[in-house]
């Protein structure tokens, strides 16, 4: 202690000098970094980019941002793929590990790598570079089954009816209330059809809904008949020359008959009245996973579905149930929940889709 009480003015005394210089390069050193990394952050390119942003790319910026977890999934085996020197079992291994870790199923991922197989057998392809940006268009052309616009018939002289269907849970309820509110935006008259008679919450969330975004509302009694609720909205919509009735449905029965079976009669009654169903909506969870296959075949036997709505995709890392849907039921992608707010219903877009999926 006596030692270190001694010692330690000197030593301060002797080092002062050195220790200042050290800090004031230290300084220097750091300063330099800071302008080099905000310089670069402020490249030309991406000034462009940003002026972009504030005018027509804001959705854009922000979807890709939101899917950041299924791009961290996806980039760290293709990363590994793209630190390969040159193609090797081990690089298609990298490649099938991360898609299937983003959910294809094995079935598309056989399906997008045969092709690069094929290009890397006869050298056409010999670098990972290559192979990682073939796969990126393999698996865009997956992704054509197009036109996503939902649809709307204009020339209608009653009311549009979009069902919207799925399993309990799937976001269906949410998906409407956005939807309402976007359709509402656009100059639209809408009503809600609280078509999910199973639990009385369901209709008051739905109501909340129609509340905030100005639509009208339709409700039957707790356990009712669904096709009968959305009959009522129906005429009601046409009595009030109302443009879109949005039906939610129940995922799930009070009594055991067949969720199929209801759905189908919904979707006869719905089209029975003045009103013609134009688009039925599968709402899909992106954290399903190849369930959300099974589901789509068997709502769409049920009820003829036109697209598909595929939610959660802001907290999932999965989401490539998608490719098998198009590609394999040709049943086009529509839209993306990316939260839930009423903005965080967006188009799908397969390249950027795609692109969110890679490094
Ligand atoms: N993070 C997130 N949550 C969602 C999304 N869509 C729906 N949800 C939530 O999922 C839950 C179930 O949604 P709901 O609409 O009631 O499902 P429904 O049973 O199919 O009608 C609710 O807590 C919603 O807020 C989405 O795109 N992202
Ligand atoms: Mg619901």
């Amino acid at each position: 202690m006596l030692a270190l009480g001694f010692f330690a003015p000197r030593f301060a005394a002797e080092t002062a000098p050195t220790v200042f210089i050290a800090l004031a390069v230290l300084t220097v050193v750091f300063g330099v970094g800071v302008v080099v990394v905000g310089r670069r952050r402020s490249s030309p390119a991406e000034t462009v980019e940003a002026v972009q942003t504030t005018v027509e790319t804001v959705g854009t910026t922000s979807v890709r941002e939101r899917l950041a977890k299924a791009r961290a999934t996806m980039s760290g085996a293709i990363a590994t793929a793209l630190t390969r020197s040159s193609i090797t079992d081990e690089t298609w291994d990298d490649l099938e590990e991360s898609l299937l870790r983003a959910d294809l199923g094995v079935a598309t991922t056989t399906r997008v790598l045969q092709p690069l197989r094929g290009l890397v057998a006869s050298k056409k392809i010999t670098e990972p570079s290559q192979l990682v940006a073939t796969l990126k268009d393999e698996m865009r052309g997956q992704l054509d089954k197009g036109p996503r616009k939902l649809n709307f018939d204009d020339s209608l002289q009653a009311p549009n009816i979009w069902l919207v269907v799925g399993v309990n849970g799937a976001g269906k309820t949410t998906t409407i209330g956005k939807l309402g509110a976007q359709q509402r935006k656009l100059g639209r008259s809408v009503l809600m059809a609280a078509g999910d008679t199973f639990r009385a919450a369901a209709g008051d969330q739905l109501q909340t809904w129609a509340q905030r975004s100005g639509s009208d509302f339709v409700r039957g009694a707790q356990g009712g008949d669904p096709s009968s609720v959305i009959f009522d909205g129906v005429a009601r919509a046409t009595a009030k020359k109302i443009d879109l009735v949005l039906a939610d449905t129940a995922g799930r029965l009070q009594n055991n008959s067949n969720l199929m079976e209801e759905l189908a009669k919904v979707r006869r009654v719905a089209d029975k009245g003045e009103g013609k169903v134009t688009e039925v909506l599968l709402v899909i969870d992106a954290t399903t996973g190849q369930n959300g296959l099974t589901q789509a075949v068997q709502f769409s036997e049920a009820t003829q579905v036109t697209g598909v709505v595929l939610t959660k995709l802001d907290g999932s890392s999965k989401g490539g149930i998608v490719f098998a849907i198009e590609s394999e039921l040709g049943i086009p992608i529509k839209l993306v929940g990316l939260g839930e707010t009423i903005d965080d219903l967006v188009e799908f877009d397969a390249d950027e889709f795609v692109d969110a999926l890679f490094v």
